[in-house]
């Protein structure tokens, strides 16, 4: 078996003992197994980019690569392209797209330039994974360049239905990309279906058999591969909490109170200001929860320079504030909002003192922290996971409370249930969630999805635009 290449926007530090998530889990155990390559952007910017070749360090048997981008790059790519029109467009967010012709000039170039920058560090047994919106076009860069190595796709937010995704300029050429790769992966079935109806519907392919498709332009072969996160380690993380959340749930014990938790980056996709809302309507309408709860909510500042998050984080700041403002004593504040990052084992650690774990996207591709809460709780007295109908997670998860993110009352009485729920009922549906977060670990999606890879014709050459 080749080494494994894994191309991705950002690349984690595998010389750090401690991974953040999933995804560098999943990842670094295939890149270990197999040794490998890593290559992405370094998060760095300078005028002379273009010319600068790849920085590479070593752990073990991987190399890690990285390039950096230059400030209109950053700017028209990274800011633009990836994060102001494929990313609201893929949360089925056409309201926010925000489309300049220069953002797909640059996004193209920067996918030319990947190109340039991997092919003279591949080798003929390679395998290359590359990941995420970022980098759509990438494998038919490479293929242009002669490269004939297998190559899967994984995208890890959601992928539109085709009258959305029709409405961007440039979306033909964006689908036609997919054509390039052995494998295309999704989070869930919804996703696979979408691109299927557009290739049906726009690209004159067949429809699909075993996810295969066909036509004139070349073959598609789609599948669904939902991530995970790492459960038996985060499980470990959660069960030994630091000293000052020990003395927090004591206090909230002494005063017979519950805990709500959220965890998101702050992003208009996680369904925040409906999750306050619906926090408000819970004590407007179930008061004897007055003072018997609160509701903890983290949410790390994430791309900043685009206008629609800077919006999104004054709304949260007002409804918070007009919601303690409202129901808040001088011995109780029912939203506590941290606008900071919170360190993992720590997080571990309040998702298992915490009654219910709120996770409302409007439209999510996954959802780790789903999957995260589940794997933190204490089995003998586990706490409810409410749940968005539109996170990719509620097709696996069906135990949780499934809620409509945009029906506020229906959110509060969800939350009211959670916190009323029986034990028995309790313990019923976390033993089911956490064998599905068990065995769908990060290294299970790693596994199906290179297998699957592997399992692919060996490479295709396509004459591509
Ligand atoms: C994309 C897709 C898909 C959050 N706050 C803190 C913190 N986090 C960690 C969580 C979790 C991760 O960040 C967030 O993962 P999600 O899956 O919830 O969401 P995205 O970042 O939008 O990820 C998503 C995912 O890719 C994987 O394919 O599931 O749908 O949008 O691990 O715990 N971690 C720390 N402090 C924080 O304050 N340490």
């Amino acid at each position: 078996m080749g080494r494994l290449v894994v191309v991705s926007n950002r690349v984690a530090d595998l010389t750090k003992s401690t991974q953040s998530g999933g995804l560098a889990v999943g990842l670094a155990d295939a890149l270990k197994r197999r040794g490998g390559l890593w290559v992405g952007w370094s998060g760095e910017t300078s005028t002379d980019a273009d010319d600068a070749t790849p920085e590479l360090t070593t752990a073990g048997n991987v190399a890690m690569a990285t390039i950096p981008l230059t400030p209109d790059d950053y700017a028209n790519y990274y800011l633009g392209f990836a994060n102001s029109v494929l990313w609201p467009l893929f949360h089925y967010r056409l309201d926010l797209v925000d489309f300049h012709s220069e953002f797909l000039d640059s996004y193209r170039k920067v996918n030319r330039r990947f190109a340039d920058s991997l092919l003279p560090l591949l080798k003929p047994n390679d395998t290359i994974w590359i990941h995420d919106y970022h980098l759509i076009p990438l494998a038919s860069e490479l293929r242009k360049r002669g490269c004939t190595q297998r190559i899967g796709f994984f995208l890890h937010i959601p992928f539109p239905p085709p009258e959305v995704l029709a409405a961007a300029p440039g979306h033909k050429w964006l689908a036609d990309s997919f054509l390039a790769y052995d494998l295309v992966g999704f989070q869930t079935q919804t996703d696979v279906a979408n691109l299927a109806h557009y290739a049906e519907d726009h690209m004159q392919l067949s429809a699909p058999v075993d996810g295969r498709m066909s036509g004139p332009a070349g073959d598609l072969h789609l599948a669904c591969f939902p991530i995970g996160i790492d459960t038996q380690a985060f499980a470990e993380l959660a069960a030994s909490p630091a000293d000052d959340v020990q003395v927090d749930t004591m206090r909230r014990m002494v005063l017979d109170r519950k805990q709500i938790i959220g965890v998101d980056r702050l992003d208009y996709s996680k369904g925040l200001p409906d999750r306050m809302k619906a926090f408000g309507r819970l004590l407007d309408l179930y008061p004897e929860h007055m003072k018997k709860v609160t509701f903890l909510q983290i949410a790390p500042p994430t791309r900043e320079d685009v206008d629609a998050y800077a919006d999104i984080r004054h709304e949260l700041e007002s409804l918070s504030g007009s919601i303690n403002g409202r129901f808040a004593d001088f011995n109780w504040t029912p939203i506590r909002y941290i606008h900071r990052s919170v360190a993992r084992e720590k997080l571990a650690a309040l998702y298992r003192v915490s009654r219910a774990g709120l996770v409302t996207p409007l439209r999510d591709g996954m959802n780790l922290v789903a999957k995260e809460y589940v794997a933190a709780q204490n089995p003998d007295d586990p706490g409810v996971l409410i749940l968005s109908k539109f996170a990719g997670a509620a097709e696996e998860l069906a135990e949780a409370l499934i809620v409509n993110p945009y029906d506020i009352d229906a959110m509060a009485a969800a939350i009211d249930r959670a916190l009323t729920m029986p034990i028995e009922e309790r313990k019923e549906r976390h033993s089911a969630l956490y064998k599905r977060v068990a065995e769908g670990d990060a290294l299970a999606w790693q596994k199906a999805f290179l297998d699957a890879l592997e399992a692919a014709p060996n490479g295709i050459t396509l004459d591509v635009a």
